[in-house]
């Protein structure tokens, strides 16, 4: 199976990383985790780009908070399928890394999640590799069935408190 490239701004926005790891460790997906910072440690970053398909990627999901232009400058540098997590790290909220992650200019997409979305853009990647990989497409549909389980149960428990 092909790898999942985690590319992290700062170790300041590992519990958002660290909800996309627990992802990956269920569904048996295998990744590699950065610190690259499209500003501290702009060649870094590039390299990780432009190597990353020759080295067994399959996806790259890419964490920052703030002026968030790390997603972009991996997207610039690959064709592989790139995840943006924008990162509630400022005393905006997060509101400045979405919209500095999700407004691409046309040519360079970046497929962008909510904010501090790790489970999420977890979850999209392996469904990205899901396309080649039949035994991931099963796991993804047997989370996909013990999430409704679990939203069902909500329902009965809600239904039998509120529904005399
Ligand atoms: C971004 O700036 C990082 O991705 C992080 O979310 C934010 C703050 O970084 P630190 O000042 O905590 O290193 O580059």
């Amino acid at each position: 199976m092909r790898m999942v490239g985690i590319v992290m701004g700062s170790a300041s926005d590992l519990p958002v990383v660290e909800k996309a790891t627990a992802t990956f460790d269920s569904l048996g997906v295998p990744y590699e985790v950065h610190v690259y910072s499209a500003h501290r440690t702009p060649v870094q970053a590039a390299q990780f780009a432009l190597q990353a398909r020759d080295r067994g990627f399959g996806a790259i999901i890419a964490v920052a908070g703030m002026a968030a232009h790390l997603a972009g400058a991996i997207a610039a540098n690959t064709t592989l399928p790139v995840i943006g997590i924008p990162c509630r790290s400022s005393n905006l909220d997060g509101l400045d890394a979405l919209l500095s992650t999700v407004q691409m200019p046309s040519g360079i997409p970046v497929a962008t999640v909510a904010i501090d979305g790790g489970k999420n853009a977890a979850l999209l990647a392996a469904q990205i590799l899901a396309v080649e990989d039949s035994q991931l497409a099963c796991k993804l549909d047997e989370l996909r069935r013990a999430e409704a389980a679990k939203a069902l149960e909500s329902d009965c428990q809600v239904f039998e408190k509120y529904n005399k």
